[in-house]
């Protein structure tokens, strides 16, 4: 089983390389940014919660994106493998990922960092809030805040896998297929 972590800043192109990785290699693709986004859309008691946070570029509380994700892993028993995008986000979510993984004698394969600077991000997330209708790309400052809890809450997480032996970090600046064939190389290797 393949169960990748695709790990970076707001804008590296998580979501973008995860379309790419499903296509190749089948995998069921848990975003948990789009799990956020469809309870909002749905208007539902937690999307309204997580919807004040994410508008204020914060984390959601790490036991309502567990949940969300235990519940997928739950409803997808026969898969090949998951694609873990935006999650986990602390510590708290890699360990508990990890025990959910350990309770169906499964396991993380490892993880790829996609490094990319900060006013690449912010230019990239700019851009993408001028037709995306996202309020957390919209505004430099909420952009800002985002890349800080990132770098506060999120970072530690590398270390988390790095320690396991599981982490690979590749560079997230070129065109999308260059960053996806590096990508896919590490993958070859696991
Ligand atoms: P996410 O939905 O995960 O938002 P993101 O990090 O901005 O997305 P991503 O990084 O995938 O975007 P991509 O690079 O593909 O999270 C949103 C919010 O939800 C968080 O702030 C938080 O509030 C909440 N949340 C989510 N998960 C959580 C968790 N686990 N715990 C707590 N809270 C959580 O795309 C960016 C842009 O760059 C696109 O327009 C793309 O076209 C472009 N791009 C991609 N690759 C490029 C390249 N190589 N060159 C140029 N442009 C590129």
């Amino acid at each position: 089983m393949l169960n990748l972590v695709l790990f970076g800043p707001p804008g590296a192109g998580k979501g973008t390389q995860s379309q790419k990785l499903i296509d190749k290699y089948g995998l069921i693709h848990l975003s948990t940014g789009d799990l956020l986004r469809g309870e909002i859309s749905q208007g539902t008691e937690l999307g309204l919660e997580a919807k004040k946070l994410m508008d204020e570029g914060l984390l959601v509380p790490d036991a309502v994106v567990i949940g969300m994700i235990s519940n997928k892993l739950d409803a997808n028993k026969d898969a090949k493998g998951f694609i873990f995008d935006g999650f986990p986000r602390t510590v708290a979510q890699a360990e508990a990922l990890d025990a959910l993984l350990e309770s169906k004698a499964s396991a993380i394969s490892g993880m790829i960092a996609l490094e990319v600077d900060d006013d690449e991000l912010e230019r990239r997330l700019l851009l993408r809030g001028k037709d995306s209708g996202r309020p957390d790309d919209a505004d430099p400052a909420i952009i800002r805040k985002r890349i800080k809890e990132y770098n506060d809450k999120t970072t530690p997480v590398a270390g988390y896998y790095k320690n396991q032996d599981k982490f690979t970090s590749i560079n997230g600046i070129g065109s999308i297929d260059e960053i996806f064939s590096a990508i896919v190389a590490v993958i070859e290797k696991y």
